[in-house]
């Protein structure tokens, strides 16, 4: 077949002019069933949940900036569910099993791919504490195994597996089914088919009160004016606390940075996640070719989308370590994004003593791979008036009764 220089120049000058917008750019309405405040990957996917599960329809999601634009499209991606207790593990593995049809759910590539997720030990604790984690996680029926240093170097032959450095890799823990996502397509998945079934998503719409009447929410004040809803769902991550106080409620989270870079894109060298929470760094590689890298927590509380370079020299120098070929990339970017961390490392999805108001926030550091999962429990709770079995556990009372869900472990190095 042959193709003219000319003719291809018109057509790639063409080829993006017909296609149709992938969402609508709707006004608000008067009034809605449901607001949801926050267009990340969870309020989008409770919004289509909503719609698809609930037919509640009648649903507008309000973002202050664009879809995407908070920490879905600033997080490294890691989906996994191999959490140590049953309340999260149930939780968590829901939310992989809908990862595993997601594609197909939104007629969407989300780019899922299940690569493995791989937890090393590099000292006698971390051993013990894998081989507990290990066993909880398949009593939970939820794949995940142990690995000898013998069988890391042959899973990943990069890593550097001598006895003689300085935290030599005793062994790992490898969930198969874990891998990573393309975080900006589940946002833009989740919001087409929720444009689909009726939502309106409101970009550009920043929330800046909440109006109550006695105990009972009946609306928004925004930027783009006041929107009256009869039930307001908060799904605003590292901005939760700002948005529960305009509800007249303090929540017990602390907002800090979390950041995150990439090195320059170079060919297939990494086909899995490694994570060490001992020396403190993981990396993937995403499927452009760059080192997807990171580390915990910058440890003071803020609301600047930024790091500080104490955070990046500890990584690098866990990361050369590990795989001492890295030692001469470049790195291209790097940048944070604010995230909400609860006493205890675990969400809170639930109603509030403010009646019509609901909360799903507290997902810290670890809050990606639970999207699908945290939009399908929290569109019930929202549309039932009631928790899914799946989130009873993950309430706000916790905090008083000392029903808390440690899972700082599973959380790992990232806090
Ligand atoms: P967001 O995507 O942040 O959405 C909240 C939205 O609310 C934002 O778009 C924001 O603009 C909007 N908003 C805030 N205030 C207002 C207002 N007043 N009015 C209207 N809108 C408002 N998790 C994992 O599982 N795996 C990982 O590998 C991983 N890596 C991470 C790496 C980094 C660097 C970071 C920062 C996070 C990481 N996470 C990871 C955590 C994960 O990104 C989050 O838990 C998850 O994306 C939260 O999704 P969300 O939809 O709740 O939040
Ligand atoms: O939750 O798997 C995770 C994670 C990795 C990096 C940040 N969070």
């Amino acid at each position: 077949m042959k193709y003219s220089l000319l003719g291809l120049i018109k057509g790639a000058g063409n080829h993006h002019k017909d296609w149709p917008a992938a969402w609508r750019q709707p006004e608000p309405k008067p009034a809605y069933d449901v607001v949801i405040i926050g267009g990340g990957g969870h309020g989008l996917a409770t919004a289509y949940f909503l719609a698809k599960e609930h037919g509640v329809t009648n649903v507008a999601v309000v973002e202050k900036g664009w879809i995407g634009g908070g920490n879905t499209g600033r997080n490294t991606t890691i989906v996994r569910s191999n959490y140590l207790w049953d309340e999260s593990a149930h939780l968590y593995e829901k939310s992989l099993k809908l990862w595993e049809g997601l594609s197909q759910e939104l007629n969407f590539n989300t780019m899922f791919s299940q690569r493995g997720v791989m937890n090393l030990a590099h000292n006698l604790h971390d051993l013990r504490e894998l081989n507990r984690r290990v066993s909880a996680i398949r009593l939970n029926g939820i794949d995940s195994e142990f690995l000898t240093t013998e069988q890391v170097k042959a899973f990943c032959p990069i890593i550097n597996t001598a006895p003689t450095i300085r935290y030599p890799v005793l062994g790992a823990s490898l969930q198969r089914r874990g891998g990573t996502a393309r975080h900006d397509a589940v946002a833009w998945g989740f919001a087409r088919a929720a444009d689909r079934l009726g939502v309106d998503i409101l970009q550009n719409c920043e929330v800046t009160g909440i109006r109550r009447e006695g105990i009972r929410v009946t609306g928004v004040e925004t930027t783009r004016g006041f929107i009256g809803a009869r039930k307001i769902g908060s799904v605003a991550a590292g901005h939760s606390s700002v948005i529960a106080a305009m509800a007249g409620l303090r929540l017990p989270i602390e907002s800090h940075p979390l950041q995150a870079l990439v090195s320059e894109p170079v060919k297939p060298v990494l086909d899995t996640v490694v994570m060490s929470g001992a020396v403190h760094v993981y990396v993937s590689q995403s499927d452009k070719g760059e080192l997807v890298i990171g580390a915990g927590i910058d440890a003071y509380n803020s609301y600047a989308q930024r790091g500080t370079l104490q955070v990046i020299e500890e990584q690098m120098a866990a990361l050369i370590e590990l795989f001492p070929m890295f030692s001469r990339m470049r790195l291209m970017r790097q940048w944070a994004g604010i995230v909400d961390v609860c006493p205890d490392a675990s969400p809170i999805m639930a109603r509030t003593p403010v009646e019509g108001f609901y909360i799903n926030c507290g997902w810290g550091t670890g809050g990606f791979k639970a999207t699908p999962g945290s939009g399908w429990v929290f569109a019930h709770t929202i549309a039932q008036d009631r928790p899914h079995e799946l989130n009873a556990a993950f309430t706000l009372e916790r905090f008083s009764s000392g029903a808390l869900i440690d899972e700082h472990g599973a959380a790992a190095v990232a806090h």
